[in-house]
């Protein structure tokens, strides 16, 4: 989950606006310990779940971070973690004179409660936050509204309450989208343990939060990193991942991962991933679903955060009907927009080829036409789905058949000609089979 602006950040090696350094400030009256329990009092009080404080050093496992990115495990985001990765190494880039790094965990569940209290999957094993017929899947973290605006607000008031509080001081909000390896401080912070899925997980709340930083001027007493791994011997989420994204634990090969299919990249899926990215159109929430400390992760009743038209999936003939336009007017304000129109209806074609529904059939005839050959591309693909799952499939041949005639897009032929190509499959016991 990205939202790049570099305008933002100082070029490595030029110290980043006026220099606090040598000025280790803690407010005259307030010991550094009753500030930071201030300190806490107002970020809770502002709607941050948890707090915690670490000190200023290189994330501890920066050397694993450059050496994910030399395997290319980054994808499409390594360019952007690579330009950035100087100022990842020293906070001090990021803030000068930076003196403590106050991490914030804001929880945004928000989705409906199994009986079992178990999310993903009952007890037959069926996958109980399936979408509806002719929806697609949707992230928690991105039903709502989108979550840096809300972030921002709160650190700048968090921002504004410190400074008065020490005068003198300076400090920077930072979400998601300047070069902190959030999960490593979140760690140091003593806000949880890295999962197996690289979450970082709360043993109060599970892993359904995000994180942002505070980083101040302000010396404060360091908290304490859990040192606990409370993974133990689970692999749940190791072996739930639909298209094998974990090459080891703790370690997330990007390029596989359903998240960066569908939110990072919008260009053609490769085709063994297709399959497994299901219904999902938007991120994906499957390793931490059945991950057994999300059992009791917190249902948050933050507005922001509730459903979007009060529903977490989407139907996928909307999102294929879309045009730039209305796209840009559905989702103003939503995380959805880093899709950008024509990667969410690429992956909307996708959900319909694993889970086809006759009723978004005319949806999907028109992306055989739709000005973006990736979204043709994807829509070729459903439904040659469509014939081997025997769903109107002598329909599904004529459209491919008229489609032949007029493509002129080398990909989107090819897509079409393996398409047209397709035989009526036996459907195998959880495999979508295309
Ligand atoms: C790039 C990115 C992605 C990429 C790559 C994710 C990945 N796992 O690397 C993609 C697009 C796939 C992605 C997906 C998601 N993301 Co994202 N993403 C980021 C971003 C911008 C950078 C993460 C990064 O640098 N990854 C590279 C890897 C190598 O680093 P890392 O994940 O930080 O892992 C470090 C630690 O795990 C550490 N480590 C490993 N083992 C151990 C052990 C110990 C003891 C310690 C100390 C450290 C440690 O070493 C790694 C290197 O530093 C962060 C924001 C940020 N600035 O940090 C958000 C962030 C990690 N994403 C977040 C979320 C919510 C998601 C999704 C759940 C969204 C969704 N539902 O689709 C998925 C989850 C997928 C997954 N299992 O990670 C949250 C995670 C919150 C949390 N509780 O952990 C963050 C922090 C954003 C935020 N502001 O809240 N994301």
């Amino acid at each position: 989950m990205t939202r790049e602006r570099p305008d933002q950040f100082p070029v490595p090696g030029e110290p980043a606006g006026p220099s606090a350094a040598g000025l280790s400030q803690t407010a005259a009256a307030a010991s550094p310990a009753d500030l930071a329990h201030r300190l806490r009092a107002q970020a809770r009080q502002l709607g941050f779940a948890r707090v915690g404080i670490a000190g200023v050093a290189s994330p501890p496992r920066h050397a694993a971070f450059v050496s994910w990115l030399k395997a290319g495990l980054a994808g499409p985001m390594t360019a952007w973690l690579a330009r950035h990765e100087p100022l990842r190494a020293d906070p001090q880039m990021l803030l000068s004179g930076v003196r403590s790094i106050v991490m914030l965990a804001t929880d945004y569940d928000t989705s409906p409660r199994t009986p079992s209290r178990h999310r993903a999957v009952a007890a037959d094993g069926h996958d109980v936050t399936a979408a509806p017929p002719g929806h697609g899947r949707v992230a928690r973290y991105a039903v709502g509204d989108d979550y840096h605006d809300l972030l921002r607000s709160r650190l700048n008031m968090l921002a504004n309450w410190l400074s008065d509080t020490v005068p003198g001081s300076t400090s920077r909000g930072v979400v998601d989208s300047a070069p902190l390896a959030e999960r490593d401080f979140g760690w140091l912070a003593g806000l949880g343990w890295i999962g197996k899925n690289t979450m970082l997980i709360s043993p109060q709340a599970g892993s359904f939060f995000f994180l942002s930083a505070l980083l101040t001027t302000v010396e404060l007493p360091a908290d304490t990193p859990l040192e606990v791994d409370h993974c133990g011997t689970c692999t749940a989420c190791l072996e739930a991942c639909p298209t094998d994204a974990f090459p080891e634990p703790r370690v997330l090969d990007a390029t596989r991962c359903i998240a960066t299919l569908t939110i990072e990249d919008r260009g053609p899926v490769p085709a063994d991933l297709r399959e497994g990215m299901g219904e999902w159109v938007f991120g994906c929430d499957i390793c931490q679903d059945v991950c057994p400390w999300n059992r009791h992760a917190p249902l948050v009743d933050e507005p922001a955060f509730q459903p979007r038209h009060g529903d977490a999936t989407l139907p996928l003939a909307d999102l294929l009907g879309l045009d730039t336009a209305s796209f840009r007017q559905r989702f103003h304000g939503s995380p959805l927009l880093r899709a950008k129109r024509h990667g969410l209806a690429r992956s909307a074609a996708i959900a319909l080829g694993n889970a086809p529904d006759p009723a978004a059939a005319a949806a999907l005839a028109t992306a055989l036409a739709d000005p973006e050959p990736v979204v043709r591309g994807a829509a070729a693909w459903a439904l040659g789905c469509w014939i081997t799952k025997d769903v109107r499939a002598a329909w599904a041949r004529e459209q491919l058949a008229l489609r032949l005639e007029v493509e002129d897009d080398a990909a989107v032929l090819a897509e079409l000609r393996d398409a047209a190509g397709s035989q009526r499959v036996e459907p195998s016991p959880g495999k979508h089979g295309c």
